[in-house]
């Protein structure tokens, strides 16, 4: 019997990665995308019919870039199909986090070791592109402004609905969903046979600002925020304003502007979205709360009138796959909060492990979905977990002296005893180490961090000596890191 061909929904980040490992793999591989092909229309604005799903990621706005964090895990997934150096090549490195405080001053806390230990702020939309691209050059097919709205497992058909509202019928083979948050391949699977789908909304939203390079700033603007030559502010950061209950980021683009993110409760507190009806109420609370943030953003008012409220959840199912029929991969499976930027990542890692399992039983599609749900699933689950923990983390504790101490004395055990100490987001983002080990062993490690500093807020007053050998005398350890 000859393989089946493989019939990909979604065509965005993950999809296009997959569809390109399962074609240098030798699959034969169809790609049906809801939207129009970004590499012709220019990626669609928010108000196309057929964007602005509020369950997934927002895209371009007016040619600006929104962009996304990419780590090791992404990385090495790029790397695997050949294309690390073209995204580097796109990418704006970032070696840590600047923390802004409500006074205007900031400071660097570095993400990694050295330079080696940086993440990288790439364009979505550029990252699409590249990837759709090598996607269709390795031989993948490509159908762009064709929705699903329907599947019949069973009898191996699909409906799609094109942009002109004309619906349709297909023949499909193995059928792959990628077709993130919101995935119409989900819910076509849950009519067939439940998934155990539980959906756990944040309760917060994320509205997208743009600070604009430099020299389209005044100047008077331009150098009270320090005079980068391109960039308003320190280009190589990932900025963030933690205020407590809510915060900001911004990450650099190529182009010398940043994408700003606000995260804010959808209601009930205050301040939440609900309590800004317009873009002046909004702009006044950005006055308030971001004096030094908001005259980098001039066009405040437009941007806040004409991006939507993003919602954020997690998503959680009992069942990613229908038999040998049907499997979902990526956000469609198991969409995060984005607070710890592995979003992405995740799914690029999720693309590697599913390409080497099919390739490996490529017949044998009841077997290879469950087993990578197998072994995926605790993973995804632990990251889903880090990821909320990290919005606490990021909104309220980046600034708390606890949190500060610990995370010294953090590096300090790491560098004392590194066999057995590594600080969790340097597992989470630096290694390929499974997501689900950073975890239970962050557990482990706070644990005895707690121990060691018995309520003190100074990491100095801890004997290094007597803390690693309890380290090492309580915790296996770590695993050698591959190169
Ligand atoms: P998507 O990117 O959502 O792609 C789904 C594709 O399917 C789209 O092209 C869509 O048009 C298409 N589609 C949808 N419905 C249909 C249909 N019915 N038929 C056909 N096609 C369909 N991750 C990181 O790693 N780092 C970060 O820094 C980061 N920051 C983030 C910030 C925010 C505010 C958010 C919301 C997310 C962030 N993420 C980040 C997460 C990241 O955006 C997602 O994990 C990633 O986009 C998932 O990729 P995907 O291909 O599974 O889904
Ligand atoms: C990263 C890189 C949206 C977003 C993306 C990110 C990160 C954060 C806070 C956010 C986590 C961190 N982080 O700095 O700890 O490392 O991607 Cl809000």
């Amino acid at each position: 019997m000859a393989q089946q061909p493989i019939t990909l929904i979604g065509g965005g980040l993950v999809g296009a990665l997959l569809a390109l490992q399962l074609a240098q793999r030798g699959f034969a591989v169809e790609v049906y995308e809801k939207r129009p092909d970004p590499r012709r229309s220019g990626f669609p604005g928010r108000s196309s019919a057929s964007g602005g799903s509020d369950t997934g990621p927002s895209l371009d706005i007016g040619g600006r870039s929104i962009n996304l964090a990419l780590a090791e895990r992404g990385l090495q997934a790029l790397r695997l199909a050949g294309l690390a150096e073209d995204v580097l090549q796109r990418a704006v490195m970032m070696r840590g986090r600047m923390v802004h405080d409500r006074d205007g001053n900031s400071g660097l806390q570095r993400y990694g070791v050295d330079d080696s230990e940086v993440i990288w702020s790439v364009s979505r939309s550029a990252l699409n592109v590249l990837l759709l691209d090598a996607a269709e050059a390795a031989g993948v097919q490509l159908h762009f402004g064709q929705g699903l709205v329907g599947a019949d497992l069973a009898g191996q058909r699909i409906r799609l609905a094109g942009s002109d509202g004309v619906e349709r019928d297909t023949p499909v083979g193995l059928l792959i969903g990628a077709d993130g948050a919101g995935s119409a391949l989900r819910a076509a699977m849950h009519a067939h046979a439940p998934l155990g789908e539980r959906v756990e909304p944040l309760g917060h939203g994320y509205k997208e600002l743009e600070i604009p390079p430099a020299d389209e700033l005044p100047v008077a603007v331009r150098q009270r925020s320090g005079g980068h030559h391109l960039f308003a502010l320190e280009p190589h950061a990932l900025h963030i304003w933690p205020r407590g209950g809510y915060m900001c980021i911004a990450l650099p683009n190529v182009e010398g502007s940043f994408t700003v993110t606000l995260f804010l409760p959808g209601r009930g507190s205050v301040p939440s979205f609900s309590v800004l009806p317009d873009a002046q109420a909004a702009a006044a609370f950005f006055g308030e709360q971001f004096p030094d943030l908001l005259p980098l953003i001039p066009q405040f008012n437009a941007d806040w009138d004409n991006h939507p409220v993003g919602s954020l959840s997690t998503l959680y199912l009992d069942r990613w796959h229908v038999g040998g029929q049907a499997l979902l991969v990526g956000d469609a499976a198991h969409a995060i909060v984005p607070f710890h930027g592995q979003g992405m990542n995740c799914g690029f890692e999720d693309t590697v492990l599913l390409a080497s399992l099919l390739a490996a039983a490529p017949r044998d599609s009841a077997e290879v979905f469950a087993e990578f749900q197998r072994v995926r699933q605790p993973d995804t689950d632990a990251i889903a977990a880090m990821a909320l923990e990290n919005y606490i983390e990021m909104r309220d504790s980046v600034a708390d002296p606890h949190y500060l101490a610990r995370r010294e004395l953090g590096a300090l055990l790491a560098a004392r005893a590194p066999t057995h100490f590594m600080a969790r987001y340097r597992m989470v983002s630096f290694t390929h180490l499974p997501y689900a080990y950073a975890l239970e062993r962050g557990r482990a490690q706070d644990a005895l961090l707690e121990r060691l500093l018995d309520g003190s807020t100074r990491a100095t007053d801890v004997d290094l000596d007597a803390a690693a050998t309890m380290l090492k005398a309580t915790l296996p350890p770590l695993p050698a890191l591959r190169g």
